[in-house]
């Protein structure tokens, strides 16, 4: 059987080009400007405006799927909650929303993880996913880059070591696990910018004041790592607020013009 230009199809030219394909990407981003890790909302918002201003952007996502908290809505509801202070950011995404309350708009959860991904990979996010960020290189006092490893590998405990990717800035977008704050914090003596200089712990529900605190609390905890979207609250010990995000994404946008800042000054 031949293929539709006459050629015979191979199964390995398939391989080839896979393998080609990702190890060319993987290769121009050992070196990236700024990695995220975690595609959840903030971590997404955050990639694709640095990425629409010219910066190598990679986000790192330890899951099959990106999206993070996004897929599910409210307890499996299919709709999400932003308030219109954040519509400037849904248009920038071209995400559909209505309106459903004088300040507050309903998105669907499934519109919106994917308009976040196919936005920000349009623009020129790298994401990778199955790739879990592990560890964190550190060196005189400052985050220099990831150390990640395969999630699989991670799940059945095997024996691998890992790889790295160097970045100027690198930012914990891992929602509530703040999984690099906390390895940074539990693996080295380190203070960090906050009122203890350790993580201070997430606390119960209250939506007004969380939204408001996710943006504020949106900043640089460690020389060399930011935090944004959900781990803030878990760093800088603020509450939690439901299926309500536009916090999320106007913590993105926050996150990706103190970037552009750092980058241009550190240029
Ligand atoms: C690679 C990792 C690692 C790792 C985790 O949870 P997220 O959706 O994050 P945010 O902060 O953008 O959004 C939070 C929101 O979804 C939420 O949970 C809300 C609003 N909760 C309110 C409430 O009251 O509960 O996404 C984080 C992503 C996930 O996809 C993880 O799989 C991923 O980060 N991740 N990826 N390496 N070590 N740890």
């Amino acid at each position: 059987m031949s293929g539709l230009k006459g050629k015979k199809m191979r199964e390995v030219d398939i391989t080839r080009g896979i393998v080609e394909k990702h190890a060319r990407d993987f290769y121009e981003i050992l070196e990236s400007d700024v990695v995220i890790v975690g595609a959840g909302p903030s971590g997404l918002v955050a990639g694709g405006y640095l990425a629409e201003a010219g910066r190598k952007v990679t986000v790192l996502e330890k899951k099959l799927a990106p999206g993070g908290g996004i897929w599910g809505g409210g307890m499996g509801y299919k709709y999400v909650i932003t308030q219109d202070e954040a519509r400037h950011v849904l248009e920038d995404f071209k995400i559909e929303f209505e309106r459903v309350d004088t300040d507050l708009l309903a998105v669907d959860a499934i519109g919106l993880a994917s308009g976040l991904i196919s936005e920000a990979v349009k623009r020129g996010v790298r994401i990778f996913n199955l790739i879990t960020v592990e560890d964190l290189m550190v060196s005189d006092g400052r985050v220099r880059g990831v150390v990640i490893n395969n999630t699989f590998a991670l799940m059945n405990n095997f024996p691998v070591d890992p790889l790295t990717i160097e970045a100027k800035a690198v930012v914990d977008a891992t929602g509530h696990s703040h999984d690099i704050v906390r390895t940074l914090s539990e693996k080295n003596d380190v203070q960090l910018d906050t009122l203890t200089g350790k993580p201070m712990g997430e606390r119960s529900l209250f939506a007004e004041t969380a939204e408001k605190a996710v943006v504020t609390n949106t900043r640089e905890v460690y020389p060399g790592l930011w935090v944004c979207g959900m781990s803030t609250a878990a760093v800088y010990g603020g509450y939690r607020m439901g299926p309500i995000f536009g916090g999320m994404l106007l913590s993105g946008k926050k996150l990706s013009g103190l970037l552009l800042d750092f980058l241009n000054e550190s240029r």
